[in-house]
């Protein structure tokens, strides 16, 4: 695995529900996700935090929420996220709200197609943040980066990259997912998402889960993780805007971690949607962190 990463913060909740995910960055920081990175042999640079248009708080126009804004964010997203990449590095996105996997996202795209990697993208959520303008019940664009990453959303979102479609339904494994919306769930079959929803992690089990989701990558596989942080239970996980009870716990959460490490193949994370205005003494972003330690390797007993 690459050891050298960079950290990119994103304090925005632009594309939100509920106000509070634009600290998510410093929650991270607070958390020492840098010098928990620094224990384990990786170069860390903190390029501190982008910039972007306030949060005007507006109702949604034509089925979107603060379009423009959205679209400014998720511009200066790509624009660091790809270059991170393009000088060998490992980018980790500190969010922000969940509409920026798509700038984050369309740039490792674009990476790979001219680096002639294959991509693979892991989208850990409770939710599957495949609805439209006319499907979403809410107008909040963090509900739609895996919808517009496949070509199907407003002409300034989806064109970010360069390239439309950014990306296939068919690089997506979406794990976790237990809250899908009417008219979403019927695209997400339409489109032939791949989904490991939590029916499937309750019968099969994560290991089951992990080794399909991970199946077929090689070496020349880039492998990104977009991990919404309402993945988890919000039992050990409470600090986020749009919680859905039935999550995994903290053991099967850090399997996943776990075998997502042991495949060495990890090239690009985003860590999204923690909400520290909804958290408890900075519980949540500290599980996060521990978390992510588990996807750099951390491993407690019986491994080199
Ligand atoms: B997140 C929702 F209606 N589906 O579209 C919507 F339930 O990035 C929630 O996964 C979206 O946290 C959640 O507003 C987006 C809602
Ligand atoms: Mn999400
Ligand atoms: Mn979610
Ligand atoms: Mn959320």
């Amino acid at each position: 695995m690459n050891r050298k990463v960079s950290l990119i913060g994103a304090p925005t909740d632009i594309g939100a529900g509920a106000r509070g995910a634009s600290m998510g960055p410093e929650a991270l920081r607070v958390a020492n996700i840098q010098s928990m990175l620094e224990a384990h042999g990786l170069e860390v640079a903190d390029r501190g935090n982008l910039s972007g248009p306030a949060n005007p708080w507006l109702p949604p126009v034509d089925g979107y929420r603060h379009l423009k804004e959205v679209v400014a964010w998720n511009r200066a997203v790509h624009e660091a996220m790809y270059a991170e990449l393009a000088l060998g590095r490992l980018p980790i996105l500190l969010g922000g709200d969940h509409c920026l996997g798509l700038g984050s996202i369309s740039a490792v795209a674009r990476h790979c197609r001219e680096a002639g990697k294959k991509l693979r993208v892991l989208w850990l959520d409770a939710h599957a943040d495949f609805n439209t303008s006319v499907l979403t019940p809410s107008g909040n664009i963090h509900g739609m980066p895996v919808a517009c990453l496949c070509g199907h959303g407003p002409q300034e979102l989806i064109e970010i990259g360069g390239t439309v479609p950014a990306i296939s339904p068919k690089v997506v494994r979406q794990i976790g997912i237990r809250s899908v919306d009417p008219g979403e769930k019927r695209f997400v079959h339409e489109m032939g998402l791949e989904v490991f929803d939590m029916r499937y992690i309750d019968e099969m089990g994560m290991r089951h889960t992990m080794e399909l989701a991970l199946a077929t990558l090689d070496e020349k596989t880039h492998l990104h993780v977009s991990f919404d942080v309402d993945f988890l239970d919000p039992d050990i996980a409470p600090g986020v805007g749009t919680t859905v009870p039935g999550g995994p716990t903290y053991r099967e959460a850090q399997l996943c971690m776990e075998m997502i490490a042991d495949t060495g193949r990890l090239a690009s994370l985003d860590v999204m949607e923690l909400n520290p205005a909804l958290d408890i003494r900075n519980k949540t972003a500290e599980l996060a962190v521990d978390l992510i330690e588990s996807l750099f390797g951390k491993s407690t007993l019986m491994r080199a």
